[in-house]
């Protein structure tokens, strides 16, 4: 249905939607919206949607992601998990790829992550951003609590995953049916690899990417806190889905 009206519009048999999470962002969302190669994916037959959820932005993200060619979803309850539940849930796409917007992800390799999901018949692609990490890319703070909750969801689960907190992901959105997705904050991050790997057994892979040092503000504050959360949040998904 989505993907006939896709075509209908605008003469392209594929369609995808890049959802990025925005909270304050003014200093990075242009270049994390310019990055993405929309005129190639265009030409591979792609029907290209750009949707920016934003809930409770101050400055002039919105405005800035409009002129850069996005669209904007707006959502009352704050929270990373909640701002990509609402930016997934208005996708028209019927591919979804997930990233910040604060141009760390590499948005402009898009095209190859495409290929590997229809190359090799996947549902979903995480990414492992410790393959290739630009100096300056994650505060050793980080480095050590990504790798604790990393070692936690590989034994807890038995997946065979390096990077569980990785914000990149590309998926097909046929499969969100199959997932219980209940975090409206950071472990959504985690929730929605355990969800599609672990509980809904979805052909999955995780890719090695390129890691840049973030532009503006950190949002994670707190980071041991938000990291004992997180690692409880894993723990806990092992006994109630
Ligand atoms: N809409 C919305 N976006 C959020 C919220 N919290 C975080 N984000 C966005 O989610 C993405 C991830 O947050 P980051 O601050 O980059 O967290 P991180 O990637 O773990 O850490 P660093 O990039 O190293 O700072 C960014 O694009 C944020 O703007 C929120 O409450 N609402
Ligand atoms: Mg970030």
């Amino acid at each position: 249905m989505e993907i006939d009206a896709t075509r209908a519009a605008n003469g392209k048999s594929r369609s995808l939607t890049i959802v990025i999470p925005a909270l304050n962002e003014e200093q990075g969302i242009e270049t994390t919206i310019r990055a993405i190669p929309r005129h190639d994916l265009e030409t591979m037959g792609y029907a290209v949607q750009i949707l920016v959820a934003d809930n409770g932005s101050t400055d002039r993200t919105a405005d800035l992601a409009r002129q850069a060619g996005a669209d904007v979803v707006f959502e009352p309850e704050r929270g990373y998990g909640s701002a990509l539940k609402a930016g997934i849930t208005a996708a028209t796409g019927s591919i979804i790829i997930t990233a910040d917007a604060d141009a760390t992800y590499p948005l402009e390799s898009i095209p190859l992550l495409l290929n590997t999901l229809e190359n090799e018949h996947l549902d979903f692609i995480t990414t492992n951003r410790f393959a290739d990490l630009a100096q300056g890319a994650m505060s050793r703070q980080n480095m050590i609590g990504n790798t604790i909750l990393t070692l936690a969801a590989r034994l807890l689960f038995g997946l065979n995953i390096r990077d569980v907190e990785s914000g990149m992901w590309v998926f097909r959105k046929d499969i969100l049916k199959k997932l219980r997705l209940h975090s409206d904050s950071w472990p959504l991050s985690h929730e929605i690899k355990i969800e599609a790997c672990y509980y809904a057994k979805c052909r999955w892979k995780e890719v090695p990417v390129h890691y840049r040092a973030r532009t503006g503000q950190t949002k994670l504050l707190n980071g041991w806190k938000v990291g004992f959360i997180d690692l409880l949040h894993i723990a806990k998904k092992r006994l109630v889905r």
